[in-house]
């Protein structure tokens, strides 16, 4: 689909992923409904984006509350008059062995993750169905592929999200919806801080990994190619190549492979 000219949900848009993403759909033509619970970050960020002259709309949306994401969905819909685009990118990492993890914290992290997603497709797609054209975005995670000590809880919200896009990818492929999972990999955002859990000592608190920037141009392209599923950075794909190709290495090592992945990210990327 043309980036340029299409009318596009954004969540997760008062920062990081979700603010790169905003900025880069901003300068490619897109109008945007940008959605968070930071009134004052959102504002900032639909600012910057309103600069390249585009419709920008921004509206405070806690999407673990269905009744606001629904609300969204109409409110896009009343501005723009159709979505083109649905970008489900809000979400938070949970940090805790999963001996530890507490079932609360998980529900709330499949709630965000995985539930409001649904449900904000849900509101979406009829209408979408019924014109024959659209696209779902789904902001996975490596961690859709891998699961890694610490992250189970985490990955077990982002497998769920890659295999609800899966199924739906397949389900609509042909009556012209597409459907994309991004998968980045260390990106330097404050995802770790903002994770439930007990990040400290268990993954790096300050930011590290690869510009946040890559993940917006890389989500603009998906919706521009109609992809089916990214990697941000891509030498991830061949990480994951090889996790399925030889899991026992994971198995045997992944504690050590863990440690050092991220000692890797904090001295080269950090
Ligand atoms: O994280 P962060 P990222 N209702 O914490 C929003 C995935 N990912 O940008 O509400 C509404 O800087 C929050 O807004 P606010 C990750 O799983 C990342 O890195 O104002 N919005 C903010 O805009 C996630 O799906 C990495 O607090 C809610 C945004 O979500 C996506 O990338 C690696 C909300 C979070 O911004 C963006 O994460 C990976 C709620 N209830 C996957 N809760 C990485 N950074 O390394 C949160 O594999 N938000």
């Amino acid at each position: 689909m043309k980036v340029h000219g299409a009318n596009i949900i954004l969540t997760g848009a008062s920062r990081g992923i979700g603010e790169a993403a905003a900025l880069e759909l901003s300068r490619r033509g897109a109008n945007l409904l940008l959605a968070a619970r930071s009134r004052d970050l959102l504002e900032e960020v639909a600012a910057e984006a309103r600069k390249e002259g585009v419709e920008v709309h921004s509206m405070v949306v806690d999407v673990a509350d269905d009744a606001q994401v629904r609300a969204m969905v109409k409110r896009a819909e009343k501005h723009f008059g159709r979505v083109d685009v649905l970008i489900n990118n809000a979400g938070l990492g949970l940090a805790s062995p999963v001996s530890e993890l507490d079932p609360d914290d998980l529900a709330y992290v499949f709630k965000v993750n995985v539930i409001a997603p649904l449900v904000a497709i849900r509101a979406v797609l009829p209408s979408m169905l019924d014109r024959g054209s659209g696209h779902i975005v789904n902001v996975g995670s490596v961690a859709s592929h891998i699961a890694s000590p610490n992250l189970g809880g985490y990955s077990a919200t982002k497998f769920a999200l890659k295999a609800m896009s899966d199924s739906l990818r397949m389900e609509v492929r042909d009556q012209g919806v597409a459907v994309t999972l991004i998968c980045p990999g260390a990106i330097k955002t404050d995802f770790v801080v903002n994770s439930r859990g007990e990040p400290e000592g268990r993954l790096p608190l300050k930011p590290v990994g690869a510009p946040v920037d890559q993940v917006g141009r890389a989500i603009a392209n998906a919706i521009a190619r109609r992809q089916a599923e990214v990697f941000v950075p891509a030498y991830y794909q061949a990480l994951v190549g090889a996790n399925a190709a030889a899991p026992q290495v994971m198995r045997l090592a992944g504690k050590e492979l863990m440690k050092f992945g991220t000692d890797l990210a904090e001295r080269f990327m950090g």
